[in-house]
């Protein structure tokens, strides 16, 4: 079999960049170790940026997306037992986040490639890739006992932090930069209505706490943890006891509690791998960084990416120039590591650290008050927050 770029992974990064390049005639065969039903049944991220609606929208799939999405103007810190909303839009000339679900884009990605008629094998074993450092990279894989071989010009590595592309890597050709936080997020989900109508990000000495949603009848809720904490030991009476103790009184005293559909703990980390094109084989995605989910960045970097990657690859089948291919990994990382520091700025001034203590934590509180009292630091978190411009 021959395709002209063969993708690994079927996430939002490997849907995303199927869909753009099937819309600009380009053959791509997309590669999933899982079956859609798990990849749609992870709970993620909520909150895309103005530059990711209008790339889905490029996609042809941002109609669920305006109808159902929620458009947030603004987000509040509660620190000290007190709300501040920083207003986003007032700051950045009218610029807006939409809060949906990256289930509802990968299920809206999902349908809009199997109407196309475009290949994902689902359930694919044992990928390999191998030849990215020639004109003529192969990708192999198992499928219901049969080993199949693509013949393709080049390769996308979305597959996540724990795929197969990068570790495919020889150990010479990359640079990894990391640092692993000392806590993790526990998750809930739940169909109650949300406690604000927008985003509430809490610092409190007994650490941070995130009030979110997924729409007006299905709330998000994340309270921070120790990385040993274990799931089993936080029914869910005791998360919203948790909760309500992290956020301010008149939110305490209105949240609306219930069942939750889904419970999760997630490690947080900062990582970025460096270059993010080896040859034929080039890496968007949670494949090539992953950012602590405090910053909203880790789906709106893997949506810049793809914008990215999807430019250079029509660039060189419509020109048969490498230039952009050439530039796609400087491209990516000038904007990757602007919003690596704002998610780390971000989970530094809101999260309780082991040697916080009561200085660390008044500074935090202070920083906090700072923001929010200044014209100049409010703006700069929300012209983060929404998503900085792209190098076009
Ligand atoms: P993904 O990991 O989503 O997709 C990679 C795909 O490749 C997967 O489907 C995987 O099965 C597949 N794959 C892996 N190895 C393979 C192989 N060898 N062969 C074939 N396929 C293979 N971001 C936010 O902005 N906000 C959040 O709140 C947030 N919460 C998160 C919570 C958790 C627990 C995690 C893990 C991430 C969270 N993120 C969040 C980040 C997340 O949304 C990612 O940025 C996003 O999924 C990136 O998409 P992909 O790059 O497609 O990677
Ligand atoms: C979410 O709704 O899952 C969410 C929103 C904002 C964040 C992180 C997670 O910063």
């Amino acid at each position: 079999m021959r395709v002209q770029v063969a993708i690994i992974g079927a996430g939002p990064s490997g849907l995303l960049l199927g869909q753009l390049l099937h819309r600009a005639g380009i053959d791509a065969i997309i590669l999933e170790r899982k079956s859609g039903e798990y990849v749609l049944g992870r709970i993620r991220a909520g909150v895309l940026e103005q530059g990711a609606v209008d790339l889905l929208d490029e996609a042809g799939v941002g109609k669920r997306l305006h109808a159902e999405g929620l458009v947030h103007g603004g987000i509040e810190l509660c620190f000290d037992g007190e709300r501040h909303r920083i207003d986003m839009a007032g700051l950045t000339g009218g610029k807006h986040v939409t809060v949906y679900g990256q289930t509802e884009v990968t299920r809206d990605l999902m349908d809009a490639r199997a109407a196309a008629g475009a290949t994902t094998v689902y359930e694919a074993e044992d990928v390999s890739i191998h030849g990215f450092d020639t004109d003529s990279p192969v990708v192999r894989y198992r499928k219901d006992g049969v080993t199949h071989e693509i013949a393709c010009d080049f390769i996308a590595g979305c597959d996540g932090f724990h795929g197969v592309c990068r570790e495919s890597l020889p150990a010479n050709a990359v640079k990894h930069y990391e640092r692993v936080y000392p806590f993790g997020w526990l998750g809930i989900l739940a169909d109650v209505p949300p406690v604000s109508h927008e985003l509430i990000y809490v610092n409190h000495p007994r650490g941070f706490a995130l009030c979110s949603m997924r729409s007006r009848t299905r709330s998000r809720y994340y309270v921070q943890v120790p990385l040993d904490e274990k799931i089993e030991e936080w029914p869910d009476e005791r998360f919203w006891d948790e909760l309500k103790r992290r956020v301010d009184t008149q939110a305490a005293s209105t949240i609306v509690t219930g069942p939750s559909i889904e419970k999760s703990i997630a490690p947080l980390r900062s990582y970025v791998a460096e270059p993010m094109r080896f040859g034929r084989l080039l890496l968007a995605g949670d494949a090539a960084h992953i950012v602590p989910p405090t910053g909203a960045k880790g789906l709106n970097l893997a949506a810049s990416d793809v914008r990215y990657l999807s430019r250079a690859l029509i660039d060189h089948y419509r020109s048969g120039s490498m230039k952009e291919v050439d530039a796609y990994s400087g491209k990516c990382l000038r904007r990757v590591w602007k919003a690596v520091r704002f998610s780390w700025w971000m989970t530094s001034m809101l999260h309780r650290f082991p040697d916080t203590g009561e200085f660390g934590q008044k500074i935090q509180e202070t920083e906090l008050a700072y923001l929010v009292g200044s014209k100049a630091a409010s703006t700069s978190l929300a012209e983060n927050y929404v998503g900085l411009p792209f190098e076009d």
